[in-house]
């Protein structure tokens, strides 16, 4: 088995049961890389680091999900980074954070969540699931896998969502607040987690829930490139390749995550 020697690392994960609305992420994984590799681009980001060149980043494959999926997703993980790697997940729903984070947090005593998403995802529960899509950010909090989290894009909160954010603290950057001028701040190495429908259904159709008056391609690659403390893993979720529209959104998904992993290199 390579040793992934600190590199971010792919690991896909073809999941999407806890979807409450549409099912299609499952296909994502393949797609994204795909797109990562498009010839109609090149492999360099914005800031000049070749991604394309041999070393930047490893890919573990895709995760086997036989048997109980949640207890599967976490094992994946924890053998990419037994083996030295930083997970980059390719979800998958959004329900496949809560598994995956348990497994970053087993090596990071200290951990910020950056949570990009239209939605904050703080159910207790959604039509009776508490491993829905809309509930892995309760999950966690209660389950203490992070000393932070901020959120980013929100714009389709409830009042009890509200009060779910309120009792665990956490930071909700919503449109509102993002337009007047606010941006994130983190006090501890981060785990990013990036739902495409955090983006205006303009730049990213392909998602299940288009959510209308989000952020833009170039926001949220502002957020990820001024980002100063260490990235120690990731996801990008909710890609539904089912909803895209000629490959819009998977374009956008490449893009990103280049981008992501750029910024995995400038901090080790
Ligand atoms: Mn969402």
């Amino acid at each position: 088995m390579p040793n992934f020697d600190g590199l971010p690392t792919l690991l896909g994960v073809p999941f999407d049961e806890a979807s409450s609305f549409q099912r299609g992420p499952a296909a994502a994984p393949p797609a994204i890389r795909a797109a990562l590799r498009t010839d109609a681009s090149n492999m360099w980001s914005e800031s000049l680091v070749d991604i394309g060149a041999p070393g930047m980043f490893g890919d573990a494959g895709d995760a086997d999900l036989t048997g109980d999926p949640r207890a599967a997703i976490t094992a994946a993980v924890a053998r990419v980074m037994a083996r030295g790697g930083r997970p980059v997940v390719l979800g998958g729903d959004h329900a496949i954070t809560w598994p995956v984070v348990r497994a970053v947090r087993a090596h990071h005593p200290r951990l910020s969540i950056l949570h990009f998403d239209a939605h904050n995802d703080l159910y207790d529960h959604f039509e009776g699931d508490r491993g829905s899509h809309a509930c892995p950010f309760a999950r966690i909090m209660e389950e203490g896998l992070a000393d932070e989290l901020v959120q980013v894009g929100i714009r389709a909160m409830t009042g009890h969502q509200r009060d779910q954010a309120d009792r665990f603290g956490v930071d909700v950057i919503d449109m509102r607040r993002w337009t007047s001028g606010v941006r994130p701040t983190l006090q501890h190495s981060v785990y990013i987690s990036l739902d495409l429908d955090a983006l205006d259904p303009a730049f990213a159709p392909g998602v299940s829930h288009r959510e209308p008056g989000g952020l833009s391609v170039r926001e949220v690659l502002s957020v990820l490139q001024d980002l100063r403390v260490p990235i120690v893993g990731a996801d990008l979720v909710e890609y539904n390749p089912l909803r895209d529209l000629d490959g819009v959104t998977a374009n956008v998904a490449g893009k990103l995550l280049k981008e992501m992993l750029a910024a995995m290199q400038v901090v080790r």
